[in-house]
């Protein structure tokens, strides 16, 4: 009975103890312990656009196409705007090579947010078209991604208010 109180053994559980507090901790921290109420008031990024991102163009005289793979002020390997603000019922262009970068709806293959429902962003691939006209008939968050460059950030964001 005496052994137990050896101070050497109180030292080990200590040690070992230590790290196991610290991960609860931190688990307890990370996933909002017995909260049920909604983390914040600001809408997780979708295809890296936060609220502060998107850039207006519901303005009678916005300019509306979305360039990519160097159409349009775009990069080789991204969307320009990649986060853009547009009223219901307006139209937006998609104007690049669709051959070299396939375009898709969605928030990418590795992705579990895919946006509002009803994405109205058709797929484009294999095909040698240069600009597509698509028309936002519901407000919402429309992600869409290139298949080919996607991991590289090729991604983007139309949201319809
Ligand atoms: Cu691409």
């Amino acid at each position: 009975m005496e052994q137990r109180f050896k101070p050497r053994k109180h030292h080990i559980q200590k040690r070992t103890l230590l790290p196991t507090m610290l991960a609860a901790a931190w688990i307890a921290s990370a996933s909002g312990c017995g909260d049920d109420t909604p983390a914040a008031a600001t809408t997780p990024a979708l295809n890296g656009c936060n609220d502060s991102d998107f850039i207006d163009r519901t303005g009678s005289s916005g300019n509306r196409t979305v360039g990519f793979g160097g159409s349009n002020g775009s990069g080789a390997f991204t969307y320009s705007p990649k986060c853009l603000r547009v009223a219901v019922g307006q139209t937006v262009e998609f104007a690049g090579d669709f051959s070299a970068h396939p375009l898709a709806p969605g928030a990418g293959p590795m992705a579990t947010d895919a946006g509002t429902a009803g994405n109205p962003i058709p797929r484009q691939d294999n095909n040698s078209r240069s600009s597509i006209m698509v028309t936002f008939p519901a407000a919402g968050d429309y992600p869409y991604y290139c298949v080919s460059h996607y991991l590289g950030g090729m991604v983007g964001v139309v949201r319809v208010r």
